[in-house]
C-alpha cells in the first residue's frame, strides 16, 4: 500500500518532522511517500493563508493519483482542502484534525486541542463542529507559538506546549490531548509518557486509519458531491488545474 502524507505548507523541514512520524506509525508493507507542497506559504496561520495552499496540495493529489497512491494525508491541523481533495482522489483522504479528533473520542469522554496561534483557534473550532466532535472536545487551546517556532530550538516550544496541556488537564476536565499542528507530530509519544495521559497526533492517526480503510477496499466515494471534478475549461495562471474526463 502506498500512501501519500502532504504538507500543504512550503516548510521542507517540517515535511521531515511529519514524514517521520508516519513511516514510524507505518506497518510493514506500506509505503509512505512524501510530499511538500511546491506553492504557498511556508506556514499556514490562518484563513488566507489556507485558502492559498489548497492549490498546491490539490496539486500533490493528482500527482499522486497518477503515481498509484492507495491514499492521503492532509499534514495541516486546519484539514485545508479536504474535501476538494476528496474529490479528485480515488482513495481515502484523512486530514490530521479530523482523524486525531475521531482518535481522541474513542479513548476519553472529552479532549482539549492545543495549537499554534490563537488566531487559528477558530479554524479548529469550526472543524469541532464540522465533524460533530462538540459533544467531546472541552475546548480549543493556543500557545502562542508560531508555527515555524516550532523548529526553532530557541522558542521553548516544548515546554510551551507543555504547559498548555497541563492547563487544559486541570481546567478543561479532558482525559486527552489532541495536538493542533502537523509540526508537533513528533512530541506525541513523548508527552503521553510525561503527561500519563494520550496525546494524540493526527499524522500517525491518519496512516493507521487510511491502512485500515484501503486495506479493506474502502475507497472514497465516486456518486454525488464527491464524484470526480466535472471536465471544463480552466482560464488563466489555473488553466492546468482542469480536470480531463476520466
Ligand atoms: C499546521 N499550520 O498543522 C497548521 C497549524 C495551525 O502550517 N501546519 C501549518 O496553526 O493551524
Amino acid at each position: 500500500m502506498r500512501i501519500k502524507v502532504i504538507n500543504p505548507n512550503t516548510t521542507a523541514s517540517m515535511t521531515q518532522t511529519i514524514v517521520a512520524a508516519a513511516k514510524a506509525a507505518a506497518a510493514p508493507g506500506t509505503e509512505i511517500v512524501g510530499a511538500t507542497s511546491p506553492t504557498g506559504p511556508v506556514s499556514i496561520e490562518g484563513h488566507y493563508d489556507e485558502a492559498v495552499s489548497v492549490i498546491g496540495l490539490l496539486e500533490e493529489i493528482r500527482a499522486g493519483e497518477r503515481e498509484g497512491c492507495d491514499g492521503y494525508v492532509i499534514a495541516c491541523f486546519g484539514d485545508p482542502g479536504l474535501l476538494a481533495a476528496r474529490e479528485a482522489a480515488r482513495g481515502p483522504v484523512l486530514g490530521i484534525a479530523e482523524a486525531a479528533m475521531h482518535a481522541a473520542s474513542f479513548v476519553a469522554t472529552g479532549f482539549s486541542v492545543v495549537t499554534t496561534l490563537g488566531r487559528t483557534r477558530i479554524i479548529a473550532e469550526h472543524l469541532v463542529h464540522a465533524y460533530g466532535m462538540e459533544r467531546h472536545c472541552r475546548r480549543v487551546r493556543a500557545t502562542e507559538l508560531a508555527v515555524l517556532e516550532l523548529e526553532d530550538p530557541a522558542s521553548d516550544a516544548r515546554r510551551k506546549i507543555v504547559d498548555e496541556c497541563r492547563r487544559a488537564l486541570d481546567e478543561d476536565g479532558s482525559g486527552a490531548i489532541v495536538l493542533g499542528c502537523g509540526g508537533m507530530a513528533d512530541l506525541a509519544r513523548d508527552l503521553t509518557h510525561e503527561l500519563g495521559v494520550p496525546v494524540i497526533d493526527g499524522v500517525g492517526v491518519a496512516v493507521k486509519f487510511i491502512e485500515a480503510l484501503a486495506g479493506l477496499g474502502i475507497n472514497t466515494s465516486k456518486r454525488g458531491d464527491l464524484a470526480f471534478p466535472l471536465p471544463k475549461p480552466y482560464t488563466g495562471m489555473l488553466a492546468g488545474m482542469a480536470f480531463r474526463s476520466k
